[in-house]
């Protein structure tokens, strides 16, 4: 399913429990990634009381939040940040140390976690791509969360 498909109910979604953990950093945008997602999971099936939402200070925290959330019995966990590029090399290492953070769940652990976690180099295309001209990416991680939970499901039980 791409983003720009009409979004419809999948069969089994209700019973899939998914996790949402959010930076508060540019709060703002990562609201709207959150309310994306949202929107998106519940449009897909997934019942509102299976969704858990917790949340970090910044986008660095994400991995201690997802992997702390994986304890709770979930079939996918969503992670969503918002990195903007500053005038130190600080965009650098925050970008690195998530995704490698969030690849090593995803390698260690059988529960998927999904990577929300836009990095931009101005709030302008962080705005885009949050609910603006471009789309909204937490619309998009929902749907993969949901896909990939079902694969989790198929293979794992
Ligand atoms: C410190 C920092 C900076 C400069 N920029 C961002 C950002 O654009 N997005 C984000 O999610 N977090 C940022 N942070 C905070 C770090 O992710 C982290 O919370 C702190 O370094 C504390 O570990």
């Amino acid at each position: 399913m791409r983003h720009t498909e009409a979004i419809s109910r999948i069969p089994m979604a209700d019973q899939l429990r998914i996790g949402i953990v959010v930076a508060e950093w540019n709060g703002d945008i990562t609201q709207n990634l959150f309310q994306g997602a949202l929107d998106t999971l519940l449009a897909l099936g997934v019942s509102v009381d299976r969704i858990q939402r917790s949340n970090v200070p910044g986008s660095f925290e994400l991995i201690y939040g997802c992997r702390s959330m994986l304890n709770n019995h979930l079939d996918a966990v969503i992670a969503i940040g918002s990195v903007i590029r500053g005038e130190t090399s600080h965009f650098d290492f925050v970008c690195q140390a998530v995704s490698y953070g969030i690849a090593e769940l995803n390698l260690k652990g059988e529960t998927p976690v999904i990577f929300c976690v836009l990095t931009d180099d101005t709030l302008e295309q962080a705005q885009s791509r949050s609910g603006g001209k471009l789309g909204n990416k937490g619309s998009e991680a929902a749907v993969a969360a949901v896909r990939m939970a079902l694969l989790k499901k198929e293979n794992l039980g």
